[in-house]
């Protein structure tokens, strides 16, 4: 391409030019810009995209954000020059506020254990993906389609990527709004498939519960506290001696005995499985692996060996086709053993001793499938994610009619399509439960809507307040677990005094209250990729006053979420959300939540599980703006399985219209193939900072005097 353009221009003129002849508009309307000297071996197949777009035309002559590309001391650099004034977003998993101008981003997955509150360390996870917002609310998002060891710098003016390996390609996406933004994000990127409803429920971990009569033991506290909850977790003291796929004997000889009796109190069950596979002889996994050869290599092309909790570990090579199918067998028999979901840590990878904690660049990957072999410095960054794909093909082998729940500490941009994740290691202190809020904001702005922080925090001693307060906003995040340490005070919401556990208790009832909306939110986030929790400029993109409030943080559409603790905090559309609780427990801890107008949120009776929810008696809130008018939307399904993808769901429209003193309220299903429930509905009118709720009624047309 640049030998057809030298033909034409004098020599000055060709490296402007060249770049012109090297940018496309994808199918998509997305443009891509290629560096001289593109070697796709270098990057395709790319892990971001979940098929390689396709570039169909010439960029546009009036496209407003052009890349430079150059060489320099061996790196590879990208710049775009950015329009004054606007608002950069995204990053992916970072410290510091939302707001991401002025930024230096460096993408190296690393175990970062109590990493500080702003800048500074690169953490677990990387998002080579920078989105801005203008002053007039349109939107552009900018990708670097590189995996290789890389720095974001966010000037007001300028965003460059400067990476350590090989010239890259760059896409950017321009739309209308940042909703719009999303959408396209997506588009490329795959869309998260729906997880299984359990999982958004309340879960209970830690560091370690051992051995498995502890385990019942907290099954037992959170059912007798009325802690609504759906998951207990098992760190890594369940294996023998660290052995993944293996059950202490000791501690927990009989595993399917410990899962059924969860199962019996309605909980499901996740499992810890790290990467690091023990070397020894006579352990199952190694010899497979050996005998397969599936272990990375060092720069020597010997199995390498790193050091992780069993001592001397393998670590497959999951570039690998072949690689990936083996570990996904692996599976098969561990899931039948009660287990539900899987958490996949230490997935940076991370190596005890090594530079960096992580193995060494020059070890040796093979790849497959189209992708050539390479070094660990190109598949650093997609350990994580490479990892968590093959765990997924895994957990769908052993049960392909059960939706998929994995935890990965480590992932990349576009590993959202096989893994949830949380913010790894942070502290038990009140600066990182406020990190924790622009922290996931910023996850799902970039591409991960699944996310949430070690509620109460994960390292050192956490104290009573801070889980009452954590708590009280920690149930409205996408992902919702208390997880702490090894070596310090218990920290569950019975831990500390009767007042943490009611406010905790509360906080959480308020969640599965809310759950047919956080469901339908869900739904949203993997059809549009709008993130579950997110900022508040996404309720208008104009709003200038907006856009850097992340203390306050929107759920869904329709709900805002303040915590106590943030005093004053921007308000959407002029203030005029509508305050309202949820039981109403002054207790000086919950979060203030608000209601837009016009909207009608879905509410479940209280449950002590999701088991437990039914949508055959829904609480309507309603909200009507100023020509008193609200919608809303319920979606329904079976919850787990993918039958939903077969037409099995039910979309409900909700509508409500206020003339004088009378509210009426219809239903309509929308779309699905699932037949509406019968149900009861009570309608709660949200105004002047209260909830005037209604006699419960049947019928989809409901009329009620206010
Ligand atoms: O090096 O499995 O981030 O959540 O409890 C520590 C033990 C290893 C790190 C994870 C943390 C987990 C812990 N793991």
């Amino acid at each position: 391409m640049t030998l057809r353009v030298s033909f034409f221009l004098g020599s000055l003129a060709v490296a402007s030019l060249a770049m012109a002849q090297t940018s496309f508009l994808t199918n998509d309307s997305v443009a891509v810009f290629y560096p001289p000297h593109y070697d796709g071996k270098q990057h395709q197949p790319s892990p971001i995209f979940e098929r390689e777009p396709v570039a169909v035309n010439q960029l546009t002559t009036d496209w407003p954000l052009h890349v430079s590309f150059s060489q320099k001391n061996g790196h590879s650099i990208a710049k775009i020059d950015i329009e004054d004034d606007v608002d950069l977003y995204g990053t992916g998993e970072v410290t510091g506020p939302l707001r991401r101008n002025g930024r230096t981003i460096e993408l190296w997955n690393i175990d970062t254990p109590a990493y500080g509150v702003d800048g500074g360390s690169h953490l677990y996870q990387s998002h080579p993906w920078v989105m801005g917002l203008r002053k007039n609310g349109t939107a552009f998002g900018i990708i670097a389609d590189n995996t290789w060891r890389q720095k974001i710098t966010t000037d007001d003016h300028l965003v460059t990527f400067d990476s350590e390996g090989p010239a890259f390609r760059v896409f950017i996406i321009e739309r209308e709004s940042p909703q719009a933004l999303m959408q396209a994000l997506v588009n490329l990127t795959g869309k998260m498939s729906l997880p299984p409803l359990w999982s958004l429920g309340y879960h209970q971990c830690r560091h370690t519960y051992y051995p498995d009569g502890k385990v019942m033991e907290i099954a037992d506290q959170l059912r007798r506290h009325r802690i609504p909850s759906d998951v207990i977790w098992m760190d890594i003291d369940y294996m023998d001696g660290y052995r993944i796929f293996t059950f202490d004997p000791k501690g927990f000889e009989n595993p399917n005995r410990l899962n059924d009796y969860l199962h019996q109190h309605s909980f499901k069950t996740v499992y810890m499985i790290d990467p690091g596979v023990k070397v020894e002889k006579g352990y199952f996994v190694d010899d497979q692996g050996t005998a397969g050869d599936y272990w990375v290599k060092d720069r020597n092309g010997k199995a390498f060996e790193g050091n992780v909790w069993p001592g001397a570990c393998h670590f497959p090579d999951f570039t690998r086709p072949e690689v990936r199918t083996w570990w996904a067998t692996l599976y098969k028999d561990f899931m039948a053993k009660g287990v539900d979901g899987v958490w996949n840590d230490m997935n940076e990878p991370a190596v005890f001793g090594q530079h960096e904690n992580t193995m060494p660049g020059d070890n040796q990957h093979k790849g497959g499938d189209g992708l050539t072999s390479g070094s660990h410095l190109r598949f650093h960054n997609v350990f994580g994610l490479n990892m968590v794909r093959a765990s997924r093909q895994g957990l769908l082998l052993a049960n392909p009619q059960k939706r998929p729940f994995i935890l990965s500490r480590s992932n990349f941009l576009g590993g959202h399509r096989y893994a949830a994740t949380w913010t790894g290691d942070n502290l038990s202190a009140p600066d990182h439960m406020e990190l924790s809020i622009p922290m996931s904001l910023t996850l799902g702005l970039s591409g991960q809507p699944f996310n949430g922080p070690d509620i109460g925090g994960f390292c050192e001693n956490s104290n009573a307040e801070l889980v009452a307060q954590w708590t009280a906003i920690g149930v409205y995040f996408p992902f919702v677990r208390n997880h702490n340490t090894k070596g310090t005070i218990p920290q569950e919401p019975w831990a500390f005094t009767q007042k943490v556990l009611d406010v905790c208790r509360t906080a959480i009832n308020r969640r599965y209250m809310l759950m047919p909306y956080i469901y339908t939110c869900f739904r949203e986030a993997s059809i549009n990729g709008m993130p579950v929790m997110r900022p508040l400029f996404m309720n208008d993109s104009k709003d200038l006053s907006l856009r850097k409030e992340d203390r306050a943080f929107l759920l869904g559409p329709n709900l805002m979420v303040r915590p106590q603790w943030a005093a004053d905090v921007a308000q959407p559309d002029g203030g005029s959300w509508q305050s309202f609780s949820l039981e109403d427990h002054a207790d000086g801890y919950q979060a203030e939540l608000r209601q837009r107008p016009g909207s009608i949120i879905p509410l479940a009776n209280l449950a002590q599980s999701t088991a437990e929810i039914r949508t055959d008696s829904l609480t309507l809130l309603v909200c009507v703006d100023r020509d008193g008018l609200a919608k809303g939307q319920l979606y329904e399904d079976e919850g787990d399985g993918f039958d939903y993808q077969k037409g099995l769901y039910c979309l409900t429209e909700m509508k409500a219209i206020k003339e004088k003193k009378q509210l009426k309220v219809t239903l309509c299903q929308k779309d699905g193939l699932m037949a509406p429930t019968e149900r009861k509905i009570r309608i709660g009118y949200v105004h002047g900072g209260k909830v005037k709720y209604s006699h419960w009624k049947t019928g989809n047309e409901i009329t009620i005097s206010l």
